[in-house]
């Protein structure tokens, strides 16, 4: 059995439905802090926050696997700093226990590009190099990592992990993210005609689509544990594009669309961040290979939104 938690976000809905498709909707349990009206039973409300709930629901639906999703991002992050650092850490260790107790058997748990910080090389970057994030968010990653790493070797928990770059899906909206710029494009443009952009028209950042991102977590949480070599995140690379390539590629198929750019305090996280990622240790370790490049991607976007 598999429990979801922090089911109702950008990954979750998509991973429950997908897992539910695979291994059948009654063996797929999603959770969320807040009662969500897209996921369907079996459904537990559930604090990720609150250890014994987690463990009650744990011992009544006989939970083996837990994807555990729960978090703040980047931008809401910073506006609340010790929520968000407990709720990063704290409910991690709840379920690296868990693992470690071996009351279950395997976790999948997102770290994130934010890891890097503004002396990480920015082009292509590498798998094991200069972490230094500025962020609560990247801080809060970076040491999930190291956590995570320290739990495998230690107590030889099975915890899987990926450094999701920006997602970007037409199912839910993201909340409080940095790169969330590039999923709100889509609706403006075929709403409004025009998007004003909080970040400049020259920021590069890694992004994925959500079909490749979901993907490649089931491939990585299905893949042999003994090829799985990094136990801290592996880096994803995707797509590596700026607001202004992404505005020219929706203009592709709507030509009266126009951007604007007002950078805000965002601007300064993203140029923080990665250009493009280096993901050679997860195409060489568990054969990761992605699907989607921007023109593929602003196509389907744009064909499922309209
Ligand atoms: C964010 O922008 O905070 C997230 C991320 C890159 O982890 N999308």
């Amino acid at each position: 059995m598999i429990l979801v938690i922090g089911a109702g976000g950008q990954v979750g809905q998509e991973l429950v439905h997908n897992l539910r498709q695979l291994y059948g909707k009654e063996k797929v349990v999603a959770s969320d802090i807040r009662e969500v009206k897209e996921l369907e039973a079996p459904f537990e409300k559930l604090n990720a926050l609150d250890e014994e709930a987690i463990k009650k629901v744990v011992e009544k639906h006989k939970i083996k696997e837990v994807y555990h999703l729960a978090a703040l991002l980047s931008a809401t992050a910073e506006k609340q700093i010790d929520f968000a650092w407990k709720l990063n850490m704290q409910s991690l260790f709840y379920i690296l226990d868990l693992a470690k107790e071996k009351v279950i058997d395997k976790i999948f748990w997102p770290s994130s590009i934010a890891v890097f910080g503004p002396n990480t090389p920015r082009e292509n970057t590498p798998q094991h190099t200069i972490t230094d994030p500025n962020t609560v968010y990247g801080i809060s990653k970076l040491a999930g990592e190291r956590w995570c790493e320290y739990y495998a070797e230690k107590f030889d928990v099975d915890v899987r992990s990926i450094r999701y770059p920006g997602l970007i899906g037409y199912k839910t909206l993201p909340g409080g993210g940095t790169t969330d710029y590039a999923v709100d494009i889509y609706h403006q443009a075929l709403e409004k005609r025009e998007y004003s952009c909080f970040l400049k028209e020259d920021t590069y950042l890694p992004m994925m689509y959500m079909e490749d991102a979901i993907r490649a977590t089931i491939e990585l949480m299905q893949a042999d544990k003994k090829s799985i070599k990094i136990r801290s995140s592996y880096n994803l690379a995707g797509i590596s594009f700026s607001p202004k390539e992404i505005a020219a590629s929706i203009k592709e198929i709507i030509p009266d669309f126009k951007i604007t750019y007002h950078p805000d305090s965002r601007q300064n996280i993203a140029d923080s961040w990665p250009k493009s990622i280096d993901d050679s240790s997860a195409q060489n370790d568990w054969g990761w290979k992605c699907k989607y490049n921007l023109q593929s991607m602003t196509k389907d976007m744009i064909k499922h939104l309209k």
